[in-house]
């Protein structure tokens, strides 16, 4: 493994400063960010590898962001770079061209949307960086803008919970009767989003006695959905399910059902239903108040670490990964279960 230097070949110094020209007045003229030292050079030996992560909206995200710097360490040969991105596009693509313009060994990018990253992609590409995207995927024109994926199936994901639905609903002998669902959505444009939400619409659609009560934007945050659920429950309390995108999102309908006297859970009125199987969630499906929680997997560290080194080895990275996943209900969960997950 190899320590990083700059680059100055022709064609990247010339990238470099056709970057790096807007980005100095960027930085002269707000100073907002630390100076960008060019002279970075990972120590030799050590394999550089810059994340731009998301940010810190949920439980699976702080989980996300602790594989990586956990994989990533001195000791096991490399220098690690992070950045927050506090949710916005334009942090993350200035972020990449900070890494770009320090060069870099590989950038790890976990896009907050899909859309938008074709131009920073092409000047890594330029610059001779790859790039392996993580847990949510990015919608390029030209698929070699990116050397790999490693993510979930979001939609299979939706199709879970949408096939554990039917079958409850089968049980509680409520096959045929009206189900009206309270949809709480991720943030809009992410693929954790966009496939979650198609699972169920396909759902929705294939059953004629459900319905879609209404969908609102929890954005992945208790806050949010929280503020939105409660809203809600203020005009109409007739939903029979609350399906919701994440962990952090269930958490806030639970504040907001509370607050409405409305019971939820294996014993109650609302079903609800959630995704994540992060240590918040799990704990509350096991006491009954979540009635079905998917799991998404976001330790990623180790599998990108793999095809850092595939590629660090001259071989070709299969382009996809899919993690494996599951799903719990409170009759499959036990405090030791949970406690050995690790996040
Ligand atoms: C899913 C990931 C989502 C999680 C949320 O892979 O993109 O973002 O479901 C997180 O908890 O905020």
């Amino acid at each position: 493994m190899r320590g990083k230097r700059i680059r100055t070949t022709g064609k990247n110094l010339f990238a470099a400063a056709a970057l790096f020209l807007p980005l100095a007045a960027l930085l002269s003229g707000c100073g907002k960010r630390a100076a960008l030292d060019l002279q970075t050079e990972a120590p030799d030996g050590l394999i550089s590898v810059a994340f731009s992560e998301v940010g810190a909206e949920s439980d699976w995200r702080v989980a996300n962001s602790e594989s990586m710097r956990t994989t990533f360490t001195e000791e096991n040969g490399y220098e690690f770079y992070f950045e927050d991105a506090k949710g916005k596009q334009e942090n993350q693509i200035t972020t990449l061209r900070n890494y770009i313009l320090q060069g870099v060994d590989y950038i790890v990018l976990a896009p907050v949307v899909e859309t938008g990253w074709d131009e920073v992609l092409q000047e890594a590409k330029d610059a001779g960086i790859p790039v392996i995207v993580v847990d949510r995927m990015v919608d390029v024109e030209n698929e070699d803008l990116y050397a790999a994926w490693v993510g979930s199936d979001f939609k299979k994901e939706g199709e879970v919970a949408v096939e554990w639905l039917e079958k409850y609903l089968e049980e509680q002998g409520r096959a045929d009767e009206e189900i009206r669902i309270l949809h709480v959505m991720g943030t809009l444009g992410a693929s954790s989003q966009l496939g979650r939400t198609e699972g169920l619409e396909e759902g929705v659609a294939a059953h004629d006695n459900w319905e879609i009560a209404a969908q609102l934007q929890g954005d992945y945050t208790q806050a949010k959905t929280y503020e939105v659920v409660a809203e809600y429950l203020a005009e109409s309390e007739d939903i029979d399910v609350i399906y919701c995108e994440n962990d952090n999102s269930t958490l806030g309908a639970i504040q907001a059902l509370d607050e409405a006297g409305i019971s939820y859970g294996t014993d109650g009125d609302v079903i609800l239903i959630s995704f994540d199987a992060t240590t918040v969630g799990l704990a509350a499906c096991l006491e009954g108040s979540i009635n079905l929680d998917v799991e998404c997997n976001p330790l990623h560290g180790p599998r990108v670490e793999q095809i850092i080194l595939q590629i660090e080895a001259g071989e070709t990275p299969q382009k996809l990964t899919y993690v494996d996943e599951t799903y719990f209900t409170p009759d499959t969960l036990t405090e030791e279960l949970i406690a050995a997950r690790g996040y």
